[in-house]
């Protein structure tokens, strides 16, 4: 039984384990010289945001110092984090993406 060979019964059980990935929030840092047009266009390329709910974020940064584009695995947390921060080298604007365990 239970594919022991020996035909004697034999009861497998097995606890079902769902690994839960560690989340992390992607936030972006206001700073004075970043146009918020370019903030808006970041949040609708990189986080999938529509015109509406890019500007509301971009202005909550714009008035908090830090706000959320959004939540994900350390892999695509990391990569949203380099292509936003290549982005802005790439245009000269200080504008500063981090991510951080949520
Ligand atoms: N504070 C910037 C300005 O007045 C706009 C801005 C918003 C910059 C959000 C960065 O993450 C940012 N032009």
């Amino acid at each position: 039984g239970g594919g022991d060979g020996t035909g004697a019964a034999v009861i497998t059980k097995t606890k079902p384990v769902t690994k839960r990935p560690k989340l992390y929030r992607v936030l972006l840092l206001n700073d004075d010289y970043t146009p918020m047009e370019f903030v808006i266009e970041v949040l609708e390329r990189f986080f999938n945001k529509d015109r509406d709910g890019a500007t509301h974020i971009m202005l909550h940064v714009h008035h908090n110092g830090v706000g959320e584009c959004g939540i994900y695995t350390y892999e695509v947390a990391e990569t949203k984090v380099t292509q936003v921060m290549d982005f802005a080298r790439k245009h000269q604007h200080p504008l500063q993406c981090v991510m951080e365990e949520k």
